[in-house]
């Protein structure tokens, strides 16, 4: 064995916090990484009327104000949906989270409606108003 020289005792010494280091930056990036914690989200959501007159091929001139919500699986996500445009508007969505709303037209007060999910299965998740296809449409993006 080589003789504890200071040089030998440093060399030793930056080995040893190489080791260190690596070991506790592996912990760090596995510990980085967990499950989030569920949340309770509260997302807003507007029907819009971009008041363009529209062409046949988009019919309408209606789109939603957000066309990518991103939640966490477990996450209890309330969409509270305004419309303040002077056509119905709903919220439908497919299973797992099936919903099918309808928020009337804007009357003397805006009128709005809650859509409440419990996120269990991640993907993409489309959701469409069904009077104003193709372009109101948007998507759930579920993190898991
Ligand atoms: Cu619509």
């Amino acid at each position: 064995m080589a003789p504890l020289t200071t040089r030998n005792l440093l060399i030793a010494t930056v080995l040893l916090a190489a080791i260190v280091g690596a070991a506790t930056g592996l912990a760090a990036s596995y510990l980085g990484h967990p499950s989030p914690i569920p949340q309770t989200r509260d997302i807003y959501l507007f029907a819009q009327d971009l008041s363009f007159s529209a062409p046949s091929n988009l019919n309408s001139d209606y789109i939603y104000s957000s066309s990518q919500i991103t939640v966490n699986r477990g996450d209890t996500v309330t969409i509270h949906f305004y419309n303040p445009t002077d056509k119905a508007h709903s919220f439908t969505i497919g299973a797992p989270y099936t919903n099918d709303v309808v928020v009337a037209a804007q009357s003397t007060v805006i009128q709005n409606a809650n859509i409440t999910i419990t996120t269990s299965q991640p993907g993409s998740f489309a959701f469409h108003c069904k009077f104003h296809p193709p372009q109101m449409t948007g998507t759930i993006l579920v993190q898991g």
